[in-house]
């Protein structure tokens, strides 16, 4: 039977008063903000890098959100429940107005309902492993902030994959010889580099090469990579600016931020199916 998750009440003001001891407002809003933070880190901590999605149910991947909350809660009132994972594919922060409250509400949902929520590691959450800007979440935290929040975001998974043909990540593939070699990628080396920071360009080509610090790669990478892994279809984020549809329909794009594009797009995936060929087995969904 479906059932959608009760919202937490929000706590009246003599409680809150009473859990902090008389603190400020501001001052037990930090204090909840670290627990919160070490709450997510410790989960995170407990998963592999690669997750393995279930056989059964559907599969919901989410684009960059980049600070749109409003994407955020559309998403998971629509689709978090105990019969469906959702996949978020990184950037949560910077560009949108409202980051701090998006990743914050990320977080909280995430120690919620660890089994059924998974959030990937995007650019935008690796500010303090590769510096880029403009960064305007990260340079509006203090350094000690920065740092609290990179504690928990740097232990962040990589990558999804299910049985049945998907791999989903941020930006790129990684040029590993095993899918599980993702478990061994470090934060700030060369593979998480691709992963994160990877761009795909739909033209001929293997190694494209470096566009400000952002790998290239064309199709006979793709078709390379994807090869060895064993998977059909990759659904991944990253780029506002490419066709959503990239080599015959093998590589879907998606972009849930109205920070970026006039439209958001989310993808759905049947888990139970036996294989998924393409993206015609594929459902986009705008929210
Ligand atoms: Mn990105």
């Amino acid at each position: 039977m479906k059932r959608t998750f009760k919202r937490e009440k929000k706590p009246k003001a003599e409680d809150v008063q009473s859990i902090t001891g008389g603190r400020t407002r501001q001052e037990s809003s930090a204090v909840g903000e670290r627990e919160l933070l070490d709450k997510a880190r410790e989960i995170f901590e407990n998963e592999p890098r690669l997750i393995a999605l279930p056989n059964n149910g559907k599969a919901v991947f989410v684009g960059d959100t980049h600070g749109d909350l409003d994407a955020t809660e559309k998403v998971t009132e629509k689709y978090l429940n105990e019969e469906n994972m959702i996949v978020f594919l990184g950037d949560y922060v910077d560009r949108g107005d409202h980051s701090l409250e998006n990743i914050l509400h990320l977080l909280r949902l995430k120690v919620e309902y660890p089994q059924n929520l998974i959030l990937l590691m995007g650019n935008h959450e690796g500010f303090v492993i590769k510096e880029f800007y403009p960064a305007n979440f990260w340079l509006s935290l203090s350094l000690e902030k920065r740092e609290m929040f990179d504690r928990t975001l740097f232990h962040l998974p990589f990558a999804v994959y299910s049985a049945n043909g998907i791999l989903g990540l941020h930006g790129a593939l990684p040029d590993l010889e095993w899918l599980e070699d993702i478990n061994e990628i470090k934060p700030g080396d060369g593979f998480w580099n691709q992963i994160v920071w990877g761009d795909f360009q739909d033209m001929e080509g293997d190694v494209l090469g470096d566009y400000l610090g952002r790998p290239q790669f064309g199709r006979d990478y793709f078709n390379r990579v994807m090869a060895r892994f064993d998977k059909t279809v990759l659904i991944r984020a990253h780029q506002p600016n490419v066709s959503a549809n990239m080599f015959t329909k093998r590589c879907l794009t998606l972009f849930t931020s109205y920070a970026y594009l006039p439209f958001r797009s989310i993808a759905v995936v049947d888990l139970a199916k036996p294989e998924i060929s393409s993206l015609d087995q594929v459902d986009v969904e705008f929210i």
